[in-house]
């Protein structure tokens, strides 16, 4: 019983895209926006953010603050791994032309 309502809960946290496992982080990018507009990582901690572009033309990924620059094809989906050292408020968007205006921005809120 306990078994059966922990999968539900696992299953919940995935279907939110909270993290799946300590550190792990999904990012989706759906009709022209960032599914998760708002995600939250621990300074010193590596991170593995994975970024799936659900649609079917190209986005992109970029953290300046990190220097993640990362292109992503069609349907592709892209692990990016990095370590935020720092506590604070960065901000993550598609560097496509256009997409920014569009909407395709979010926040990466680092806690201490
Ligand atoms: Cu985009």
């Amino acid at each position: 019983m306990m078994r059966a309502l922990w999968c539900v809960a696992a299953l919940a946290l995935l279907l939110t895209g909270c993290s799946d496992s300590p550190g792990a982080l999904t990012v989706a990018m759906k009709d022209m926006h960032f599914r998760q507009g708002e995600v939250h990582v621990r300074a010193g901690q590596q991170v593995t953010l994975r970024v799936v572009n659900e649609d079917g033309y190209a986005h992109a990924f970029d953290i300046d603050a990190f220097a993640i620059h990362r292109p992503l094809v069609a349907h592709e989906t892209a692990e990016i791994i990095f370590t935020p050292e720092a506590a604070g408020q960065y901000t993550f968007y598609c560097g496509s032309p256009g997409h920014v205006a569009a909407g395709m921005t979010g926040l990466l809120i680092v806690e201490e």
